[in-house]
């Protein structure tokens, strides 16, 4: 009796832990290694006392196509709940001051990966526009029919900045030229790409894959889905 007590405890335990691996519900996000040789030229290799991950070795995530948006063409607006809309263009957006950030992206995926990230601080667009005291929520929405949603609180307490370059390098047309929001300590779908609205508003709202059950907080490290 003694003599099978052992292994027969240990059998059951290796096997749930199993079964929370292959379905994911333990995410690894261990950065990948790093081949160095993998480097654009140009390309920033360490920041902040991060290692880097190479573009070309980072992952890249979209649900409908890469969107080519024209540098010439490009405006992104803010608007709902502000005393006065903006409408700027690329050039308006590298006009104002810049931040850079090491900051890793965690997909629910369970890949993620290390960047530099520069770009204009949200709270500088919104202060602009002159957020409304009701103010809550900030949508941003993309022309691949993407949308996304960042409370108001964390985008200013966390200094969110609205990305153009990567690594030193301007957002390449798949990774979400000309803009990406680096929702640092959110999952990778509050990362919205191509951004050319920014809506604030006083509801709650959900975004693309928030509709299709992933949790509105999508703080890195909760359970990733709603629970009911
Ligand atoms: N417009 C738009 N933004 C998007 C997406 C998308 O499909 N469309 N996918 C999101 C998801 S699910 C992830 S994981 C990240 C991936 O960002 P990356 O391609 O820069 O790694 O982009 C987010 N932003
Ligand atoms: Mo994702």
């Amino acid at each position: 009796m003694s003599r099978g007590t052992g292994p027969l405890r240990i059998v059951p335990t290796l096997l749930i832990l199993a079964l929370i691996t292959s379905t994911g519900c333990i995410s690894i996000s261990e950065p990948p290694a790093i081949n160095e040789s993998a480097y654009m030229e140009g390309e920033a290799r360490y920041y902040e006392g991060v290692n880097l991950t190479p573009i070309a070795q980072q992952g890249n995530f979209m649900f409908n196509g890469t969107q080519f948006i024209d540098k010439d063409d490009y405006s992104i607006r803010v608007d709902g709940l502000v005393d006065k809309p903006l409408e700027l263009d690329y050039d308006d957006l590298l006009a104002y001051p810049n931040t850079s950030r090491a900051v890793r992206l965690n997909s629910v995926d369970g890949w993620s990966f290390d960047a530099k990230w520069t770009g204009v601080p949200l709270r500088i667009l919104l202060d602009e526009a002159g957020v409304n005291e009701s103010a809550k929520t900030v949508i941003f929405y993309a022309p691949d029919g993407y949308s996304t949603s960042l409370e108001l609180d964390y985008i200013l307490e966390n200094d969110i900045i609205l990305a153009y370059r990567l690594n030193d390098i301007t957002l390449p047309p798949e990774r979400g030229f000309p803009v990406q929001v680096v929702a640092e300590g959110k999952y990778g779908y509050k990362w919205a790409k191509w951004v050319v609205l920014i809506e604030v508003t006083d509801e709650p709202y959900r975004g693309y894959w928030e509709r299709r059950g992933y949790s509105n907080r999508a703080n890195v490290g909760e359970f990733e889905y709603e629970i009911p």
